[in-house]
């Protein structure tokens, strides 16, 4: 049995040592800054240690653009490589004890034992995905044409299956949830008949729904276009949640931020499915142009803190039906996976926090006064507000890294993998969802 290269506990307190003095200072600074807003700075640091999202098991490895995939020395073979490298992400951010899996590319060949080995990382499994969007070795039907739409019963039935074998595996994972996205759609005007390719979703939904034991969810994931670029089944949300609702209480609309038109009003789709009780969660990225799977808040930081602040609002509120499941869902070709997903986890922890800084009753005012200045106003002092020493100390008090990307770069982490993974010769490629 080859040993493997595991970043040490007593490392990273030891790297926490060398910059443990500033974030004191600025802790400190802080505090006092936030005691004159009425804001104890220890609540929001509990907050911050209490946000929690998955990681996706496709995301650990190099992705690709549509037009080439460059592997990256060290990725992960297999899925309890990809584990290994979620426990390292865990350790030091320690904010992602959960990973979402997506079949047939992570698909265990014993489920028992995954779940094990996922165990002795503190790690556990999060909604799983399905793909009908890609044609597997030995397949009897393609997916062409379409998969839960198609118009051949036969390729339906082959899809419904596999969702329902997703649901299968899910069970013996101990997940709660199941996620569809589907790529049916047209690319040609007149090549789909909109409405009964909707029809034959719900038909084929309604089944897979029926499969669902009754403490999970069923999350649908909308996408406006690509791979078919006319037309997509599911296009939006309000098609998302449609259909959720003919479904019935189990049935929730997942909202992937690259999967909206440049300059869609994403926080306020958020708020419509909050108040309709059928958020399911989010599929966390940023985008420039489309689909692009960027690190969440590296384009558009603004956008992710007005969501958040949405998000933040209706948790205070404590509104039915909101119990969101967050999860990242990026990849791409140029960065190191693990420091990406890291810095994206940051993010998202940050616009949370600072969204619980927003001064909701100052908000409410001035949107009763019709004061657009000032609850803008309010909403910036949100977002400017340096929250850094917050994430700092909530990971290092849990045992995490105070800087996650330098402690792993110190840990030489990739490089021991490169060693002990040599590539396999066609392994296959993830892809992008
Ligand atoms: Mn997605």
């Amino acid at each position: 049995m080859p040993t493997h290269f595991e970043i040490h506990d007593s490392f990273i307190s030891e790297q926490n040592q060398k910059t443990n003095d500033w974030v004191k200072e600025d802790y400190e600074h802080l505090s006092k800054k936030l005691r004159r807003q009425n804001v104890d700075i220890e609540d929001l640091v509990a907050k911050a240690q209490g946000f929690r999202f998955a990681i996706p098991s496709w995301g650990v490895g190099t992705g690709g653009t549509r037009f080439a995939r460059f592997p990256g020395a060290g990725e992960p073979r297999d899925i309890y490589e990809k584990l290994e490298d979620c426990g390292t992400i865990y350790k030091l951010v320690r904010s992602t004890p959960a990973v979402s899996l997506h079949i047939p590319w992570d698909k265990p060949e014993d489920a028992g034992d995954l779940r094990e080995f996922a165990r002795q990382r503190d790690l556990h499994f999060d909604a799983m995905n399905s793909n009908t969007f890609q044609d597997q070795p030995g397949q009897k039907h393609s997916y062409k044409f379409g998969s839960l739409t198609h118009p051949e019963k036969s390729v339906r039935e082959q899809a419904i299956q596999h969702n329902i074998e997703c649901i299968e595996v899910g069970k013996a994972l101990g997940s709660k949830a199941h996620t569809v996205w589907i790529g049916d759609g047209g690319n040609f005007p007149g090549q789909q008949h909109f409405r009964r390719a909707l029809e034959r979703y719900l038909e084929s939904m309604r089944e897979i729904y029926a499969a669902l034991p009754d403490d999970w969810r069923v999350f649908i994931e909308h996408k406006f276009y690509e791979p078919a670029f006319y037309s997509t089944v599911i296009n939006d949300w309000g098609t998302s949640y449609y259909c959720a609702r003919e479904l019935g209480p189990k049935a929730f609309c997942l909202v992937d931020l690259g999967h909206h038109a440049p300059n869609v009003n994403i926080e306020m789709i958020v708020a419509r499915l909050i108040q309709f009780g059928k958020l399911a969660g989010f599929h966390f990225n940023d985008s420039k142009y489309g689909d692009d799977d960027l690190d969440s808040g590296s384009i558009k930081p603004f956008q992710l803190f007005l969501i958040f602040n949405e998000l933040v609002d209706a948790e205070l509120n404590k509104e039915p039906y909101f119990s969101p499941a967050y999860m990242l869902d990026q990849s791409h070709n140029v960065t190191d996976p693990i420091e990406s997903l890291m810095m994206s986890g940051v993010e998202l922890v940050r616009a949370y926090i600072q969204a619980h800084l927003v001064d909701r009753q100052e908000l409410t005012d001035a949107q009763a006064k019709c004061d657009p200045l000032r609850a803008l106003a309010t909403l910036k002092q949100a977002f400017t507000t340096d929250v850094a020493p917050i994430l700092a100390a909530a990971r290092a008090r849990a045992g995490g890294a105070i800087d996650p990307i330098g402690t792993f770069r110190a840990s030489g982490y990739r490089q021991r993998k490169a060693e002990e993974r040599p590539a396999r010769k066609g392994a296959a490629a993830s892809g992008i969802v």
